[in-house]
């Protein structure tokens, strides 16, 4: 990018503490995560560098633990939430805007009524659909009628986290409240950011998608992003060599050692399971649980939690 045209996106960088270096790097990156070209490098930069919209953004929380706000905000890099935060207009967001009760309550109301159709709704969490959605509430009225009042006037529904795409925890057995995920509680298209909680870099992924090419990105039958979701986590990870290729069960003495390496037999769900943690990473791509020794838990297909548990145990 020229230095000059963009010296002053430059120096608001440096006052995060971030050098171009790292900007450019975290960009090349941010392209390959979304499939796109190499030659695409600095058109994904111009989408933080030179905005030409601002989309609204409306930000609802429901039946969840914040865990995907907090994984978004707290990237440890200073930029990806400062940079996805500049180049969107958040008008309402429960855990990041100053407004409290009535005032919070009214923000909503204006700014779905400034923006109907244009708006990005973006969900956290799941929506208690039994006993007309009494189980979960906010500012007296149920996630259900909040929901029912604001998607549909979006002009796209982007749910974060397994908890707002599928239910998640909140509907898992017995699920008195009869939780689900925002699509199906509403009967709506929405897109799915799978995951418990989804990596950062797929919602930053998504949302330049739509700036820079103008749609939302391909998704899968279950909502998700192909980018993101187009492969299995057993697909791409690195300890499956370890069943595979000879030379391992060499280097570990036997074929069962060198397959204890691999965690099937701790429970992992790694083969039925659809996600980029192997090469997105988490934590700036310093490591994912199964890298770490943790097996993969399944949480971002669908029916994470009952069909995937009990955790640890060999399906
Ligand atoms: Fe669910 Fe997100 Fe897991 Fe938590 O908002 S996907 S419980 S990380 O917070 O919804
Ligand atoms: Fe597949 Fe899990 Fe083994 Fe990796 S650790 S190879 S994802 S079963
Ligand atoms: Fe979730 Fe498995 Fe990735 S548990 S974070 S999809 S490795």
């Amino acid at each position: 990018m020229e230095q000059d045209k963009y010296n002053k996106f430059f120096e608001k960088l440096e006052s995060y503490g971030v050098s171009r270096r790292q900007f450019m790097k975290y960009c090349t990156f941010l392209t390959a995560t979304m499939g796109l070209s190499s030659s695409m490098v600095n058109d994904v930069a111009e989408v933080f560098a030179s905005p030409k919209q601002r989309p609204p953004v409306v930000w609802l929380h429901f039946g969840e633990c914040t865990g995907c706000s907090e994984a978004l905000l707290r990237s440890s890099y200073p930029f990806p939430d400062r940079l996805i935060l500049d180049i969107l207009s958040i008008e309402y967001h429960e855990t990041i805007m100053a407004a409290a009760g009535h005032q919070a309550e009214e923000n909503l109301h204006n700014a779905i009524k400034k923006y109907e159709g244009q708006f990005i709704c973006v969900v956290e969490g799941a929506i208690a659909t039994k006993y007309n959605g009494a189980y979960g509430k906010i500012g007296g009225r149920t996630f259900l009628e909040i929901a029912q009042e604001v998607c549909p006037k979006a002009a796209a529904v982007i749910c974060i986290g397994a908890c707002a795409c599928f239910g998640g925890i909140q509907a898992a057995k017995p699920n008195p409240g009869g939780y689900k995920g925002v699509g199906d509680a509403l009967g709506i298209k929405t897109v799915n950011l799978a995951g418990c909680p989804p990596n950062p870099v797929n919602f930053v992924g998504t949302v330049v998608n739509y700036l820079l090419l103008g749609k939302l990105p391909a998704l899968d039958e279950k909502g998700r992003p192909v980018f993101a979701y187009g492969q299995t986590i057993h697909d791409q990870c690195p300890r499956r060599s370890y069943f595979e290729m000879g030379e391992f069960v060499e280097e570990f003495g036997s074929e069962e050692a060198a397959l204890g390496y691999c965690l099937y037999k701790m429970g992992c769900r790694g083969p039925e399971t659809y996600n980029n943690c192997p090469i997105a990473k988490f934590n700036d791509g310093t490591n994912w649980p199964v890298e770490a020794g943790h097996p993969c838990i399944g949480c971002s297909e669908p029916d994470f939690w009952d069909q995937m548990t009990p955790f640890f145990e060999e399906l």
